[in-house]
């Protein structure tokens, strides 16, 4: 191996390679391979030592460095242009085409809900209501017994719920703030509250059994249905338009008397046709009583009604579902 036709040889192999290397990466694998610490040309510098006479040691060793130059400078010179060349491809794949239109962005929007009941508060407290909230999970005495429901009584059958102990109940209905506010709050009052609230209804294109209430209240001497009527008509109009007109028809619930449903209707908003809100009436007596109000002294009136088919109705949706199912293409059609 210490021939010169040996070191030609393994230059001969290295300059194959380097000749057929296509990336910088095998041409680094070559420069190992022949000129690293324990490359196959370098090896040769260690057989300089079995070489028996001074001269022959030196034309030896000048012949591997002469080799180790030539390899070397071929692999520089072919490793400039192919990193060159890996260079350029990589600025290609990578470039940016800034005359491509850009990706716009998606700005959310306030669920159609939410908005309505917005609006309600902005109507309410217009007219001077103080915005007060309640528990979702409500103990079942403030959502039934305080409501002057009587034990058994079969309206609590309309408003079967989820039961969380015997106590304990989701509540069925806004009206349940009332016991909370009475016991704390001395008339003259005029308050209301917006949440959720659930029923164990058999669900359909109406009805949900977690949906959205209003409450609304007012204490002081002397209110009648008067003051009630006055009031719903000022609020259908501030809510759906000048033209909102009331219909007000008698009812039943055991926390008023005389109780009563009313539906709205406005030619643009609902085609003319008459479109339940909710029910209302003056506050029963022995609620006031039940709470040291004098009923003699003071009267009051309530009235509740249901968000969900608000815009249901204002929008033409034939299903309310549509509002709770989260489907992007649905509610993005209710910009404010
Ligand atoms: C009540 O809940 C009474 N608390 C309203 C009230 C308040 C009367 C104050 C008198 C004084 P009702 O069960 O009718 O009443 O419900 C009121 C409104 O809630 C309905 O008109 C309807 O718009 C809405 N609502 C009731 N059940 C559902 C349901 N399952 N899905 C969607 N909306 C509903």
């Amino acid at each position: 191996m210490t021939s010169t036709a040996d070191i030609q040889a393994l230059v001969g192999e290295a300059v194959a390679g380097i000749d057929a290397a296509t990336t910088s990466a095998r041409l680094k694998e070559i420069e190992r391979d022949f000129l690293g610490k324990s490359g196959s040309i370098t090896s040769l510098t260690r057989l300089i030592g079995s070489l028996p006479t001074p001269e022959e040691k030196q034309a030896f060793g000048a012949a591997v460095n002469q080799a180790k130059q030539h390899v070397q400078g071929l692999i520089d010179a072919k490793a400039d242009a192919l990193i060159r060349a890996e260079r350029e491809a990589q600025m290609e794949a990578e470039r940016i085409d800034i005359t491509m239109p850009g990706r716009r962005m998606r700005a959310g929007n306030t669920h159609v809900l939410y908005q309505t009941m917005q609006k309600i508060k902005r109507v309410l407290g217009g007219l001077g209501f103080r915005y007060l909230e309640s528990p979702e999970l409500e103990e079942f005495k403030y959502n039934f017994d305080k409501l002057n429901y009587p034990k058994d009584h079969p309206a609590m059958d309309e408003q079967d719920t989820f039961y969380i102990d015997d106590d304990h109940v989701l509540r069925t209905q806004m009206t349940a703030i009332q016991g909370r506010i009475f016991e704390t709050t001395k008339p003259p009052l005029r308050c209301f509250t917006i949440g959720r609230t659930y029923r164990n209804e058999a669900v359909d294109r109406t009805h949900l059994h977690t949906f959205h209430q209003v409450d609304a209240f007012m204490i002081d001497k002397g209110v009648s249905m008067a003051h009630l009527k006055g009031t719903l008509e000022a609020f259908a109009r501030a809510m759906f338009g000048e033209d909102a007109k009331l219909r007000f028809r008698p009812d039943f619930f055991p926390f008023v008397e005389p109780g009563v449903d009313y539906a709205v209707s406005t030619q643009k908003l609902f085609n003319g046709r008459w479109v339940e809100l909710g029910g209302a009436g003056l506050i029963h007596p022995n609620i006031l009583e039940a709470h040291g109000i004098d009923p003699d002294v003071y009267s009051g009136f309530a009235f509740g009604l249901g968000v969900d088919r608000i815009p249901m109705m204002a929008y033409g949706v034939d299903d309310v579902r549509l509002f709770l199912e989260n489907d992007l293409r649905f509610l993005s059609q209710f910009r404010e």
